[in-house]
């Protein structure tokens, strides 16, 4: 953190950038660390790969957020947010990586690669958000409302709602704090997890008649075809959070989701989601991808069958083994 604090002070002018498939993390703490260069002085610009989802669009700041990569302007540091490696910033690597800058990474996955000049990894914290917030208190940086709202929706979304195991009594401490600033937290649920369109919970009952259980019960996975897209008119981020549905189910310990990519055909998403101790981790990791302990993906090519064979195997096994 230290160093990065001492980057963020040395270098003029910032690319800021996080992973494709923008959520609550990776949107609010771009949003935050760029409120951060401003109140210091610096110039900043946020150049993501992809859009920011419709219901993240009231988060300030998210209007200035830019996807032209060919206009980007000069830049001396790039600001890698929420990313296990560089590959996870899509097309913005390529801008990254050609200009030669220092990268700050500043990550909580465990499964990030070192990949940065300056590498500030911290697999305890709840969010990439939560990083950011303690750059804020480091750098004795005044926070105000909007930065409030940006830094409580990356914890929120992140530890499913304080859900999940990465939520802790620090989590709510600084949850807590952040509403100090005049944050309604019915409000901002409200605004994250209830705009669903009529076509989402088509989509979403669509999804769910794909359920399918393991002889053992104890994994369950979902997918979500091509075809169920373009029938719903659905961009697949619209299926962020369904795999939560088969993690729910009583004995199921691997839930994993399949998602067929609409833009390549034969490019499958696999994300998988955890309880009761298993590390989805390894899963991923060894198609080439990672995450959280409870919570990774990776990205296979091949048809959805063929995946899913070579994914529930591997998955198998891994139940397999902590069984004996
Ligand atoms: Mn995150």
């Amino acid at each position: 953190m230290k160093k990065a604090i001492e980057a963020l002070k040395k270098y003029k002018s910032f690319l800021i950038t996080a992973h494709v498939n923008l959520e609550g993390d990776s949107i609010g703490s771009q949003l935050a660390m760029k409120k951060l260069l401003d109140a210091i002085g610096k110039k900043a610009v946020i150049v993501d790969d992809d859009h920011i989802p419709e219901h993240y669009e009231f988060l300030p700041g998210a209007g200035e957020v830019s996807n032209c990569l060919e206009k980007v302007r000069d830049f001396d540091a790039a600001i890698v947010l929420d990313c296990p490696n560089m590959k996870r910033t899509g097309r913005v690597a390529d801008i990254i990586t050609k200009k030669k800058v220092p990268i700050i990474n500043i990550d909580h996955h465990i499964s990030n690669e070192q990949f940065g000049d300056i590498n500030w990894v911290d697999a305890n914290a709840s969010s990439a958000g939560e990083m950011v917030y303690r750059l804020f208190k480091g750098m004795d940086v005044r926070i105000d409302k909007g930065t409030a709202l940006s830094l409580y929706i990356t914890i929120l979304t992140d530890t499913g709602s304080f859900n999940y195991d990465n939520t802790s009594r620090v989590t709510h401490e600084i949850a807590g704090e952040l509403l100090g600033y005049g944050l309604d937290p019915a409000v901002i649920s409200e605004k994250v997890y209830e705009q669903r369109s009529v076509a989402d919970i088509k989509l979403l009952g669509l999804v769910l008649s794909t359920l399918k259980i393991n002889k053992n019960g104890d994994l369950a996975y979902l997918e979500v075809t091509r075809k169920m897209l373009k029938s719903t008119g659905m961009d697949v981020s619209r299926s962020e959070g369904f795999i939560n549905y088969a993690r729910s189910i009583e004995n199921v310990r691997i839930a994993i989701f399949f998602k067929e990519d609409p833009k390549k055909k034969g490019r499958i998403s696999v994300s998988f989601r955890s309880k009761s101790g298993v590390n989805v981790n390894g899963i991923a990791a060894a198609f080439g991808g990672g995450g959280h302990i409870k919570a990774a993906g990776c990205v296979i090519a091949g048809t959805l069958a063929a995946v899913e064979k070579k994914v529930l195997k591997k998955s198998e096994e891994e139940l397999r083994k902590l069984k004996t």
